[in-house]
């Protein structure tokens, strides 16, 4: 069990100053619409609807925060969130590059978007969700080098890998890490960048995904050693009792 399995909605934001106040880490999900974001972050936390995947593209026009910690029991809990005890929140920003979307409304998200994702002090790092068949369009470029020059760790995750074979994914790979490798800061030292082939379909990649996402939130503990540290402390404070 995995700490993204507590995840649960938190809020809905669709205006700059409606963004959450918690001094928490934060992990941004990116990609363009229909590269499997959604169903990657209901894997992630083993819930079937906690993000909206659709078979009709461009729909989630928000920023959907979701909290981590917050409750002892994730999904099953039906009492309300705990605010303190939030540890981090995952951010499912809105899919890109759907055509249909008006231009006001467009124009309102890329800047909720780009202003979020430059500006955010809480925000850790980002997850960038790429279609491993087609993968760095030049929107998802664009994405990167929005993000690249705060400095600030992407995972990359090359999805639907169920749709190339053996050799196609590890040229995919290949590929992309060349692509990654080439990003350098100022001093030519390389940008913290990472890739990996990811699957919902398949499950291939989850357990490294999970592991990258839990260490960019520097939250790598197994979600259920506090409670059993302090179940155990129970035990001893009953014991030293009798
Ligand atoms: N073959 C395959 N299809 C996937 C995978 N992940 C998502 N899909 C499909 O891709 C489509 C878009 O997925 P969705 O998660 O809604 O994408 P989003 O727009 O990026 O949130 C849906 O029809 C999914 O069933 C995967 O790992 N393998
Ligand atoms: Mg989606």
């Amino acid at each position: 069990m995995s700490l993204l399995w507590q995840a649960r909605f938190f809020t809905t934001v669709n205006h700059l100053s409606d963004l959450p106040n918690y001094k928490v880490p934060e992990i941004a999900f990116a990609g363009r619409s229909n590269a499997g974001k959604s169903t990657a972050i209901n894997l992630l936390c083993n819930q079937k609807k906690l993000a909206f995947a659709s078979k009709t593209p461009g729909r989630t026009q928000h920023i959907n925060f979701f909290s981590l910690g917050g409750s002892h029991v994730g999904q099953h809990r039906k009492d309300a969130t705990r605010v303190d005890e939030i540890r981090a929140f995952l951010v499912d920003l809105p899919g890109y590059g759907y055509a249909e979307v008006s231009g006001t409304a467009k124009h309102h998200w890329q800047d909720l978007l780009g202003h979020y994702v430059q500006a955010r002090e809480q925000l850790a790092a980002m997850v960038l969700i790429m279609d491993a068949r087609r993968p760095f369009t030049a929107l998802d470029v664009e994405m990167l080098e929005w993000f690249a020059p705060t400095g600030k760790p992407i995972h990359c995750l090359l999805s639907k890998a169920d749709k190339l074979n053996r050799s196609e994914s590890t040229e995919a790979l290949r590929l992309a890490s060349t692509v990654l490798s080439s990003y350098v800061d100022e001093t030519g030292a390389p940008l913290p960048f990472s890739v990996q082939l990811f699957s919902a379909l398949k499950r291939v990649g989850l357990e490294q995904a999970d592991t990258q996402i839990r260490d960019l939130l520097g939250l790598n503990e197994k979600v259920n050693e506090p409670l059993e540290s302090t179940s155990q402390h129970c035990e001893i404070i009953a014991a030293a009792k009798e």
